[in-house]
């Protein structure tokens, strides 16, 4: 998605003019000012770009990259980005995690950490109280409202960045590049897990086992380093074990992610314009070892990603992107300085603290006939009967398919892959988050990460769309939190049209 090169931006930028790009559907305006103050006292080698498209409009208008002096903070980001529908609540928040890179025109992408302090809001035309939260490993920042707000955003930021790696990988090529994520907070806290009714039970819900195995109770997470045993004995979580739904015993040992510690989840489902924006920024081995336009039928199956002019575009770049491996889906992961989730943190983004109900979807009710997304015979995903989702609140959750905590989409759409409770490969995961570097062949390189098709470490929750014409049941299009028919199928080749993923990121301390 780049849009301008950098012999191009030298040009402009002493033009002072307002410039729009048009891509995809998706005007970028780069106000060009006059920089001859900025240049008395640094060098800006490259500034400039990347805009991407989520459904509330999250855009980032326009990059900088200001090389000041140590005597003034050292390099900066400066950037403009804005998004609708933003919130601040008693109950949680939405946030963009934002990370940058330096990018090889002809692909090729490399990682530019943030500092660990000195980032500001410098302009804020709306007035909404904002803050900055720096990730511990310099992969990025999330930025978000941080008192009670709810509608647009824009915020001008300078984020400070780690001296040592933008010297590393400045070249007079390299393109310096913004990305930007909408996500969801989900608070620190207890929280239940499970489905005690029958066919909850039938579809592998987790309970809290009795001394014969039967169910007692829903199973309650209480503690981030809770060790959770597994199996027929009192107290212990437990479910009905089975091919595709785990082995029903082992450890959940203290590191693996539990939900209990706070976490950010993305708002939405990975879109197609996502993951062409992850492919252009790659060498070319590296987007071919990950590219799906090539596989078969992708476009009769919702596909719309083309490679046209050297580039990776889409027309809809706010569909959600399904072709794509567990695999292919954990490079971005890496890439993008995020990591997958668990079963255990998708059932608390879901239903929240509250205590679970049987057959229960993340809107909180029991029933589907008030859900007004779908996928549309064109298949986008739709709000019906003119909603648009500034008019999402705690009471209509049920009409726009919103979880809890205001995730959308997390029952119904694509299917959500997470890391399962019920394999060894699954229970091993830490929740280590991507460094932003793949390696030579273009796949993840995270310690413990499942990895593979067929193999084990993951599985699938929340149900999902096929195709048009397909009979409605308990999985098409939505699931139940608790039901985990496939929640340790660790499958899915390249060519399914069904299933998805969403990241999500351990809160900063
Ligand atoms: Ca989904
Ligand atoms: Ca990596």
């Amino acid at each position: 998605m780049l849009i301008c090169k950098n012999h191009d931006l030298y040009r402009l930028a002493f033009d002072n003019q307002l410039l729009k790009f048009n891509f995809n559907h998706l005007t970028t305006v780069c106000i060009m000012k006059d920089f001859s103050l900025r240049i008395r006292v640094s060098i800006i080698f490259a500034f400039f770009q990347i805009a991407i498209l989520q459904a509330t409009n999250l855009q980032i208008h326009y990059t900088e990259l200001m090389m000041l002096p140590p005597s003034e903070g050292g390099p900066k980001a400066r950037v403009i980005l804005s998004w609708d529908n933003a919130w601040h609540n008693t109950k949680n928040h939405d946030a963009v995690w934002l990370y940058f890179r330096n990018n090889h025109p002809l692909g090729g992408s490399l990682v530019v950490k943030v500092a660990p302090s000195g980032h500001q809001i410098v302009h804020n035309p709306n007035n909404v109280q904002g803050r900055i939260r720096v990730s511990e490993d310099g992969m990025g920042v999330f930025i978000e409202p941080s008192a009670a707000h709810r509608g647009r955003v824009q915020w001008t930021v300078e984020i400070a960045l780690d001296a040592a790696s933008v010297r590393a990988t400045r070249s007079r090529e390299n393109v310096f590049s913004a990305y930007g994520v909408e996500m969801v907070y989900i608070p620190e806290g207890s929280f239940a897990l499970g489905d005690l009714s029958e066919r909850g039970l039938q579809y592998s819900a987790l309970f809290r086992s009795d001394d014969s195995g039967k169910p007692e109770d829903f199973f309650q997470i209480t503690a981030e380093n809770q060790v959770i045993e597994i199996g027929a004995k009192k107290g212990n979580l437990n479910y009905q074990a089975g091919q595709y739904r785990g082995d029903g015993k082992g450890t959940i040992p203290a590191a693996f992610p539990k939900g209990h510690q706070a976490f950010y989840i993305m708002k939405y489902e990975l879109t197609q314009g996502e993951y062409a924006s992850f492919l252009n920024a790659q060498d070319t081995l590296r987007a071919n070892a990950h590219r799906n336009d090539r596989e078969r039928n992708y476009y009769q199956k919702k596909g719309t990603i083309r490679f046209e002019n050297n580039d990776f575009v889409t027309e809809i770049p706010n569909r959600p992107c399904n072709f794509i491996t567990w695999d292919d889906a954990m490079s971005v992961a890496d890439w993008a300085g995020l990591r997958p989730m668990t079963e255990l943190e998708f059932e608390k983004a879901c239903r929240g603290t509250a205590k679970p109900v049987n057959r229960q979807y993340p809107w909180i009710t029991t029933s589907k006939n008030a859900l007004q997304r779908i996928v549309a015979p064109d298949y986008n995903l739709t709000l019906l009967n003119g909603l648009t989702e500034a008019q999402l609140n705690d009471n209509n959750l049920e009409n726009f398919g919103a979880s809890y905590y205001w995730v959308m989409d997390l029952a119904g759409s694509l299917w959500e892959r997470a890391v399962t409770i019920g394999d060894e490969t699954g229970r091993a995961f830490t929740g280590t988050h991507g460094d932003g570097a793949l390696d030579n062949n273009g796949n993840a390189n995270v310690s413990g990460w499942p990895s593979g098709i067929e193999t084990s470490g993951y599985g699938y929750r929340g149900g999902g769309y096929y195709a048009h014409g397909h009979e409605y049941g308990e999985f098409n299009p939505n699931s139940p939190i608790g039901y985990r028919p496939f929640g340790a199928w660790s499958g899915g080749e390249r060519t399914a049209e069904g299933y998805g993923i969403r990241f999500v990121r351990t809160a900063p301390n």
